[in-house]
């Protein structure tokens, strides 16, 4: 019975590559300094992986960047305006990921999109038609050779070329991608032929995309890339994650692999399906703890449904995490100031190798005191995790009746009790929310969290901050303000810090795309507010102008898939208790005069199961948590909502469900193309589509927004229609803020002397 590494988190536990990586960006490092830096992580995460038993160390999972741009330029797969002539090295995956050409002006990066269903953003391939392929980029062979010097046995970890085809774009022309796969599968046997020279015995290829629906021409894909690479002596391990691949247990069963992973914890009933068409000589590697969540696993329930397939497959079973430990956080080790109780439920990366350990001690040797102590410790963590329920918060949840989650009125009277309220002009203007946090206001943060300022000083600074803002914005004209957020660091971490039943860590980050991480929440128990969260704030910002300034909120669909949730109950049940807690704050800061309020959800798309079969069941409790969040307010409250993604038409129904007065959304990229679903579907509220890209630093021009907007008024009724840029401004300075909104303003009144 062998331990199965799927891959580590290549950051650091201290995050040593995102510094490294920044520094290097800025110049400040010579990049063998960066080099040295990454080769020193990879031998501490292989030496962990090595010392907790694991017998094959995974090479590919470490990339600079990311790992799917890792093997695009492996495969030679640049786009041609970040390529140097033939040549592909470091900085050419940096002018990918970031934008610059050769030259170091810049050219658009290549674009960046989630990883399936998780919070991992890769850099999507550009493929154009009649691409070739060829090996271009040593890091897997250069990786290899150094896992063997180390002496352990490498195990290359590689997206399949299915997968790679389905994740890429088709890029310049529209061509069917799978004309690629012959050119691509000559490269793959290359890269294979290369690893077998090296004395490389396994392979995973990774084929995620087994998890989502698929049509014949993708299941003949995939049969002909296994035909074509099970031709050479190295076996493959053919890796599958996130969701259940049973709907192909057919096609899987019939591949020429060595071994097949599975997945176990977001879907443990396919492992009969498989265990019955498991080839005689296959080995079945099950994933088993969860590789992308933070809690402990209960292994002597796990141990105790894997001993019928231990006492079968014998030396054919490998024990695993579920998918790659990319999207855990490192070590608990650091978590020096956790709560004991909190930190015995969890298990980091590193805490996830050992329990594969354990629970190969509990298969092989169950009367051993590792296995009697193994057992015990898990039977006392399961008993304290059952005493930190909140009875009260499933009582109110329990109570909750059809009318709590609905309006007084439809949004046709509310509208007018809106207006009669706020008398916004024609085309109100307004902003996302979030305002630049200056190197000032993170200075401020950081000598806050060192104890050099004290709460009342940073509090006092801030609202100079927020007073700032606010000035800034009556000077620019803006018909709804917003306070600016500088009290906040990330919009989902600040919530989980201020609810019960949630916990935080200190270290706990994990890449969210290139060097930039996320510290998830903890969702431990049972969610209540115990006080106000930003009341203060709306009141003070409120307090400085006869305007209407914005509460902002974040919404519960958004704080559950941001966060590590518990698994012990639904996410629909976690979704609501958040959506209570969310729904004191709006009550309190309507109570306190605050007239709009918005609440994000810009992760609301990002939760859509992988599978159309499922979105349903979905849509249904994430609108249900929306509105149950919103739906405590008088008529004439104005509920806002913002997205980020440009994708609605699929979703339509369920965005006009959520029943929010307004929503913005990113729409300039797309020249308001998208805005065809909303007229489509009639939506029947107000729509704020956003009119300039804020991820560029160029400033708008005041004729493309105002066309623009002529554009949104031939398909949206103009007293729908809101002025707004496509997202928050966060990541901006105020000197590109400062221009864009007065051309935004100066748009809207052309606008209004043109169409009012
Ligand atoms: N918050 C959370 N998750 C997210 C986003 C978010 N997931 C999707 C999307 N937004 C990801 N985008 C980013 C953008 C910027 C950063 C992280 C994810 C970022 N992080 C800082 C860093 O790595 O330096 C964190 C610094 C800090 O908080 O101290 O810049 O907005 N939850
Ligand atoms: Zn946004």
């Amino acid at each position: 019975m062998q331990l199965n590494s799927l891959g580590f988190p290549r950051i650091g536990r201290r995050r040593e590559l995102k510094f490294a990586l920044e520094q290097y960006w800025r110049g400040e490092l010579p990049q063998q300094e960066l080099q040295d830096i990454a080769k020193a992580l990879r031998h501490t995460h292989w030496q962990w992986q090595a010392d907790a038993g694991v017998e094959r160390l995974p090479v590919g999972d470490f990339a600079y960047y990311d790992q799917v741009l890792t093997l695009a330029a492996t495969l030679n797969a640049i786009p041609a305006r970040h390529r140097d002539g033939d040549k592909v090295d470091l900085d050419t995956l940096f002018r990918v990921a970031r934008g610059r050409a050769p030259s170091g002006t810049p050219a658009p990066a290549a674009e960046m999109t989630k990883y399936f269903n998780t919070n991992y953003h890769y850099i999507v391939p550009e493929l154009t038609e009649g691409q070739r392929f060829s090996i271009a980029w040593e890091q897997y062979f250069d990786e290899v050779e150094e896992v063997k010097a180390l002496g352990y046995d490498p195990k290359p970890c590689l997206l399949g070329p299915v997968s790679f085809l389905y994740l890429s774009k088709a890029y310049g022309s529209e061509f069917d991608k799978l004309t690629l796969l012959p050119a691509l599968l000559e490269t793959y046997t290359e890269l294979l032929g290369r690893f077998a020279g090296q004395g490389v015995s396994w392979v995973q290829i990774e084929e995620p995309v087994l998890a989502l629906d698929l049509d014949a021409p993708w299941l003949d894909a995939l049969k002909q890339s296994f035909d074509a690479l099970s031709a050479l002596k190295i076996k493959l391990l053919l890796t599958s994650y996130y969701g259940s691949i049973a709907h192909h247990a057919e096609l899987i069963a019939g591949l020429p692999v060595a071994g097949l992973h599975l997945d176990l914890v977001s879907a443990p009933e396919q492992l009969s399906v498989f265990l019955s068409r498991l080839g005689a000589s296959q080995v079945l590697s099950l994933g088993v703890v969860n590789g992308r969540n933070v809690w402990a696993a209960d292994l002597d329930v796990i141990a105790e449904r894997l001993l019928p397939v231990a006492r079968d497959l014998g030396e054919r079973l490998w024990l695993a995490t579920s998918c790659s430990l990319l999207h855990s956080p490192v070590d608990l080790a650091l978590e020096t100031s956790l709560a004991p109780e909190l930190k015995r439920q969890l298990a980091f990366a590193r805490q996830k190798l050992i329990e594969l350990r354990s629970l190969k001690t509990l298969l092989t040797n169950p009367d051993s005191d590792e296995a009697r102590a193994v057992v015990k410790e898990c039977i006392s963590r399961r008993a304290q995790r059952e005493r930190a329920a909140n009875p009260a918060v499933q009582a109110r949840l329990a109570g909750l009746t059809a009318s709590d989650y609905e309006r007084d009125s439809a949004f046709p009277e509310r509208q007018q009790q809106q207006q009669a309220r706020l008398k916004l002009p024609l085309l109100p203007t307004t902003t996302i929310g979030s305002f630049p946090q200056t190197p000032a206001i993170r200075a401020l943060r950081n000598r806050f969290r060192k104890g050099e300022l004290t709460a009342l000083e940073y509090d006092n600074q801030l609202k100079q901050v927020c007073r700032d803002t606010i000035e800034r914005q009556l000077k620019l004209g803006i018909d709804v303000l917003v306070h600016g957020e500088a009290e906040r660091n990330d919009m989902v971490e600040y919530f989980g810090e201020q609810l019960c039943g949630v916990g935080f860590t200190k270290n706990g980050w994990v890449q969210s795309y290139g060097s930039r991480c996320v510290k998830p929440p903890l969702i431990y128990g049972d969610v209540s507010r115990p006080q106000p969260m930003t009341l203060d704030w709306a009141r003070y910002a409120q307090s400085l102008t006869d305007k209407p300034v914005k509460g902002m909120l974040t919404g519960p669909v958004t704080i559950l898939h941001w966060s590590f949730a518990r698994e012990d109950i639904s996410r629909d049940t976690i979704c609501k208790q958040i959506a209570l807690a969310i729904r004191d704050e709006v009550a309190d800061l309507e109570r306190a005069g605050i007239a709009i309020i918005q609440i994000d959800e810009p992760a609301f798309r990002e939760g859509l199961p992988l599978r159309k079969q499922d979105w349903q069941a979905y849509l249904d409790w994430a609108v249900d948590s929306f509105k149950l969040s919103a739906a405590c307010v008088k008529d004439d409250t104005q509920i806002h909502t913002h997205m980020c993604y440009s994708e609605f038409n699929d979703t339509i129904g369920a965005i006009a469900a959520m029943d929010a007065d307004v929503i913005t959304i990113e729409t300039s990229r797309s020249a308001m193309e998208l805005l065809n679903a909303f007229e489509e579907f009639d939506y029947p509220a107000e729509i704020g589509p956003g009119v300039y890209d804020i991820h560029s630093p160029n400033t708008p021009e005041v004729e493309a927004m105002v066309a623009l907007m002529e554009r949104a008024a031939r398909r949206i009724a103009i007293r729908q229609l809101w002025v707004n840029p496509d997202c928050g401004l966060k990541t901006r300075t105020w000197d590109e803020v400062e221009p864009a909104l007065r051309n935004m303003v100066a748009a809207t009144r052309e606008l209004r002397r043109r169409l009012g």
